[in-house]
């Protein structure tokens, strides 16, 4: 019977049995002659398995023949003797099923040996497949397919022939060597420094799985042509990354970092431990989606399979940006893998979001995962929702443009948020509010800040002549974002700032005035320098790194910092993994050439780590 998946790519074990070109939709011819056979060998082991049962297990032939019941009945009634005459009616039986079965036996024999020499070749052949399969996952190799390793474009590059972009570049892997040298002096082997304390520390979002840092900084000690640092940070990864352990982990954090780490790590470098332990943690993580709806919880127990919601989400919801945040990764997973199971649950996922009904066509914060309904209507561009938008968008990038419903996904949220969440303020700032029930708050999170880029990248693709507007929009964010950084004393942004009371662009609860390394400013800054190459983008990107220098940088590594208006702040000792991950990733690239990582062949992860375009013709594989 024909069956039609629907699939953003094609994994290429799926498509080449589909035998379709690079379209969305599959189609699976009808069982071939070989096929067919092999259902006929599983139906007929089957019957044996049934027969066998009759003549082995104690009681089974009892089950068959209807003694059982009859014994029963008769012994309830209290007549034992009338068991003697169940007996004979039970070998009369007996003698001509064993009869039935040997007929059927020496059958199926008989059609083995007429079988064409070419249709038991294919026997043969599947037979020592399943065999050879079987052996691998019991050395516990992941099911990998026949992947051919494409050398990356554009992974590392020249060094800017400008010379003041050059010292630029250079500086801001100085500040790599800082981070790294002081991690591993430390901090080595666990997830995070804290750089004044010089201590290692420890965050609950990975439980016990260790070397955040080492995994997140990968691919940019890689680019940066770190090589020493980079050997060092793969023998600790072939040595001592162990997911083998009792840990409860944010899935999405775990996947935003150490799955995409590693994928990043195996697609710039080809090192077959990348590949290898991306596919083993992304299996780990499966059961979370073992929820009634398929909506992943937000913690699992890795070793257990036991998962569960954050207690404090609305009801037991799952939350839009971290269930939002796998795409990537998982269809990358399979693509590695030959295993279309990663790409299922993420399909399942959009299946579930496109049933529900959305208040003004936004997406709500939480997501009931029993009940496929959504939790408060809470709805955000920052925390909370931030990233869900921006896979979308990867998604339909990362398909090479053929993931059309992705596409639709995004361009219509954009809508959505342009008409219920953007406001000009009255000095004439832009910026994203966040709903509460149809009510605004008029405040914008520094995670927001990353949609300026993301408006940026998804412009060319923007549907009814729309590019233009969404270049547009992205760089009002970008000011509106860089605004909030100038308006301090530390020239460093706040966590959110505001637009009420009087107030544009500064924060104004205490609790909202730190900094902590994060990227979203300087990413979309970033984004406006490589798509439109207004100079102003670099300015505020070398802004940033000034500002850093003087306020984060102490003896020993990075450190956030409590308050950006203060002008001696102090510190909050951490060093963040994705400050190596994504902020001085994103400043180098600033200050490369364009075609270092270019966008025309990858597309970054929420972590800033670099998954290739899928071409639509390796998806015909
Ligand atoms: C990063 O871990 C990722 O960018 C995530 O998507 C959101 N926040 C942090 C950095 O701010």
């Amino acid at each position: 019977m024909p069956t039609t998946t629907l699939l953003p790519f094609t994994n290429p074990s799926i498509s080449r049995k589909s035998g379709t070109n690079n379209s969305v939709l599959i189609n699976r011819p009808a069982f071939r002659l070989t096929e067919k056979f092999l259902l006929l060998l599983v139906f007929s082991g089957f019957i044996t398995l049934c027969f066998g049962a009759i003549f082995f297990l104690p009681d089974s032939s009892k089950l068959l023949s209807g003694v059982f019941f009859h014994s029963q009945q008769t012994s309830m009634a209290g007549s034992g003797p009338k068991l003697d005459g169940g007996r004979e009616l039970e070998s009369d039986k007996l003698s001509k099923i064993r009869e039935d079965h040997e007929k059927a036996l020496r059958e199926a024999k008989d059609t083995l040996q007429k079988l064409p020499e070419q249709i038991k070749q294919d026997i043969r052949e599947e037979k020592q497949k399943v065999v050879q399969d079987s052996a691998s996952r019991k050395e516990g190799a992941p099911r990998l397919p026949n992947f051919v390793f494409r050398k990356p474009v554009g992974a590392t590059g020249r060094e800017p022939s400008d010379p003041k972009t050059r010292e630029r570049q250079a500086k801001i892997k100085e500040m790599m060597k800082h981070a790294w040298e002081n991690y591993k002096r430390h901090a080595w082997g666990s997830n995070e420094l804290k750089p004044l304390s010089k201590q290692q520390h420890s965050s609950s979002l990975f439980g016990n799985i260790q070397g955040a840092t080492i995994v997140d900084a990968l691919d940019t000690l890689f680019i940066m042509g770190m090589h020493d640092e980079f050997k060092e940070a793969k023998e600790w990864v072939v040595k001592h990354l162990d997911f083998n352990v009792n840990a409860e982990v944010s899935v999405f954090e775990v996947n935003i970092r150490f799955v995409g780490g590693l994928l990043s790590a195996y697609y710039l470098t080809g090192e077959e431990i990348f590949r290898t332990k991306a596919v083993d943690l992304g299996e780990k993580l499966l059961p979370a989606f073992n929820t009634p709806t398929g909506i992943p919880w937000a913690l699992l127990n890795i070793k257990s399979g036991i998962g569960r919601n954050w207690p404090w989400a609305s009801g037991g919801s799952s939350i839009l940006a971290e269930f939002g945040t796998l795409h990537l990764e998982f269809m990358h997973l399979s693509q590695l893998s030959g295993n279309p199971v990663f790409a299922e649950k993420m399909m399942n996922i959009r299946k579930v979001l496109n049933r529900l009904d959305k208040p003004q066509g936004l997406y709500p914060n939480y997501l009931n995962p029993n009940s496929g309904q959504w939790g408060q209507h809470h709805v955000s561009v920052g925390g909370l929702g931030d990233s869900f938008y921006e896979y979308l968008l990867k998604a339909w990038l990362m398909s090479d443009k053929t993931d059309e419903e992705a596409r639709k996904m995004y361009y219509d949220a954009v809508q959505a948020i342009e008409t219920h969440l953007i406001r000009k303020s009255n000095g004439g700032f832009k910026y994203i509010a966040e709903w509460k029930g149809g009510l605004l708050e008029h405040k914008m999170g520094h995670l927001t800040c990353f949609a300026g880029g993301m408006f940026a990248l998804g412009a060319d693709s923007a549907p009814d002549d729309k590019s233009g507007h969404h270049m547009e929009l992205a760089a009002e964010i970008a000011r509106t974002c860089h605004e909030s950084y100038d308006r301090t004393a530390t020239k460093l942004g706040p966590e959110a700032f505001r637009f009420d009371g009087g107030v544009e662009a500064i924060a104004t609860r205490q609790n909202e005035k730190y900094y902590i390394l994060r990227p979203e400013v300087i990413e979309t800054h970033m984004y406006m320098w490589r798509l439109t190459h207004d100079p102003k983008y670099r300015e505020w990107g070398w802004e940033a790194v000034q500002a850093l220098e003087k306020n984060c940088r102490v003896a020993a590594g990075y450190s956030g910092i409590r308050d950006v208006y203060s002008s001696q702040p102090s510190h909050d000792d951490v060093q963040q993994s994705f400050f190596l991950a994504e902020t001085l990733k994103y400043l180098y690239l600033m200050f490369s050439d364009d075609d270092v990582l270019s966008l025309d062949h990858w597309v970054f992860n929420s972590e800033a780590h670099p998954l290739p375009i899928i071409r639509k013709s390796d998806q015909k594989q």
